[in-house]
């Protein structure tokens, strides 16, 4: 299959997701921006399936036209998915059913009560998070020493962890995290998982490295202490979805509450992208969907002037899609998925000082 690089794209030479993401055909070595697909969800809670997420996005892309209005083709240099790293499937599927045990525990009884075979599968559990995010961290150091792009697609949110934390080293923590999600993320040790979906932004804020900034927007869904959390924390600023929402009916711009998010950020940032930040009918089988949310329109617009304001996008993680688990033929979560992806990916490509 030959696709027209050099003027207008034609959508009808489109390939299959075989011929690679989007239906486009490439090789990690001539690529630019290279997802690492993380299928990974051993903590999530309550709806089961962002493991899947990668893939549901894959089978959906090559639908996609790959125009947009007022940016070039940054495709053409090369967007690159990863096959999954064979030990994450398998540590995914040995820890699954171990970290089930643990939480129907504990919906039962409160706690594991000293249950030794229940604390050893929770230490197991901990300890192969860990190990995935060992995996990750070296792959993303890998591949930026070849000069590549960052993105990864979850997976649950604790997916990214390995690679904010590359990222943070990398920049020494001189870097904002502009987080999009319905939830905090800050729980500390949810479930008495360390490496939990529901506790990534604390452990990023305890990293050594931690981003300077931690900016999270469409918050929604959270404990009590995860906003007290954030209100005395002196490095998160907080958006919640309500807040936004008021000032809209009171007749701000969307513009001045972007522009509003984006200056509490530094030069440099990276995105962590829950799909559950959108409104649930933009991700119907996410795994805690909850109503309210971003409209795609307002992602895209806050993306565009992000990047207009002169910042540039470091890296970003896209988590939490989830195909529909009773219908395959149901692409509808992976085709948001494949076109937030695809945004995200030409905006961070167009913040680059070469682009
Ligand atoms: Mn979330």
């Amino acid at each position: 299959m030959d696709i027209d690089r050099t003027g207008t794209y034609d959508p009808s030479l489109t390939g299959s997701a075989d011929d690679g993401i989007y239906g486009i055909p490439g090789t990690l070595d001539d690529a630019s921006l290279v997802y690492i697909p993380v299928p990974w969800e051993v903590t999530t809670s309550y709806g089961k399936g962002t493991a899947m997420g990668p893939e549901a996005i894959r089978k959906a892309s090559p639908q996609l036209d790959l125009y947009l209005r007022g940016l070039p083709n940054h495709f053409e240099k090369g967007f690159y998915l990863l096959p999954p790293e064979p030990e994450i499937v398998e540590l995914n599927s040995l820890c699954g059913p171990l970290a089930a045990a643990i939480q129907n525990h504990l919906e039962q009884h409160g706690s594991l009560d000293g249950n030794a075979e229940l604390m050893q599968a929770l230490e197991d559990v901990n300890r192969a998070s860990k190990r995935v995010n060992e995996l990750i961290y070296d792959r993303c150091r890998a591949l930026d020493t070849d000069g590549k792009l960052l993105a990864l697609i979850g997976g649950d949110h604790s997916s990214p962890l390995g690679q904010i934390h590359y990222l943070c080293d990398r920049y020494n923590g001189n870097l904002g995290l502009l987080h999009i999600d319905a939830h905090h993320d800050l729980r500390d040790r949810y479930q008495g998982f360390t490496g939990s979906h529901a506790s990534i932004m604390r452990n990023v804020i305890a990293l050594n490295s931690a981003p300077s900034r931690l900016v999270q927007v469409g918050i929604r869904d959270f404990s009590k202490e995860e906003c007290a959390y954030a209100e005395q924390h002196p490095a998160i600023d907080v958006f919640y979805d309500d807040d936004m929402k008021e000032r809209l009916y009171e007749g701000e711009p969307f513009a001045a509450i972007a522009d509003s998010i984006i200056e509490r950020l530094p030069e440099k940032v990276y995105i962590s992208f829950d799909i559950d930040g959108l409104k649930p009918d933009l991700c119907p089988h996410t795994g805690t969907p909850v109503s309210g949310g971003l409209e795609f329109e307002q992602a895209r617009f806050l993306l565009k002037r992000l990047v207009q304001s002169g910042r540039r996008i470091v890296g970003f993680d896209l988590c939490e899609v989830a195909p529909n688990p009773h219908a395959p033929e149901d692409e509808w979560d992976g085709n948001v998925g494949a076109r937030l992806l695809f945004l995200l990916s030409s905006w961070m490509m167009e913040s680059q000082p070469n682009a």
